[in-house]
């Protein structure tokens, strides 16, 4: 009997974490900023922006030539002067960064490049809360690590699975 069991938990298990991932995935929205161009000079990225209701969990995708631009995370007295020395959250150089929306709050980026901001390399975006259906619970902590998000079809079956070998 055990070694059924055995059996069932390792042929479920790669399925379980495949819906759960997938689960993950739908949740949250990925956005390329400035769409097909990227992350380059002469973008509106005003307009990008404005064209997206964005909430926490979604992912603002930068790229980029490593070493051209970059993005700062900053505060709204740097955002509008396109002085970061007012004040910066975090620095992403890396030409493909991934940005996690993680807090219901106001989101400052600028490139730092010496006259980027200035150019137009800047965009500020509201984070909204996630969207209505998921479970309070569900939702990051913020600024958190991320604790794993059990939800949907993929924590149901590893609940059952581990029932059953319990
Ligand atoms: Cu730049």
């Amino acid at each position: 009997m055990a070694s059924h069991h055995h059996l069932l938990f390792l042929l479920l298990l790669p399925i379980s974490l495949i819906l759960l991932s997938a689960g993950r995935r739908a949740a949250c929205e990925e956005y390329r900023v400035g769409g097909e161009d990227g992350w380059i000079n002469g973008n509106n990225y005003l307009r990008w922006s404005q064209q997206f209701n964005f909430s926490v969990g979604d992912v603002l995708v930068f790229s980029y030539v490593k070493g051209q631009h970059n993005v700062f995370d900053v505060t709204e007295a740097a955002f509008r002067s396109c002085n970061a020395e007012l004040g910066v959250n975090k620095r992403y150089e890396s030409g493909d960064d991934r940005v996690e929306l993680r807090r219901a709050a106001t989101y400052f980026f600028i490139c730092n490049t010496p006259g980027h901001c200035l150019g137009g390399m800047k965009f500020s975006v509201s984070v909204q809360p996630a969207a209505s259906g998921n479970p309070p619970a569900a939702e990051p902590a913020p600024e958190g690590n991320g604790a794993p998000r059990w939800r949907g079809l993929g924590g149901f079956v590893i609940v059952m699975i581990m029932m059953m070998l319990g």
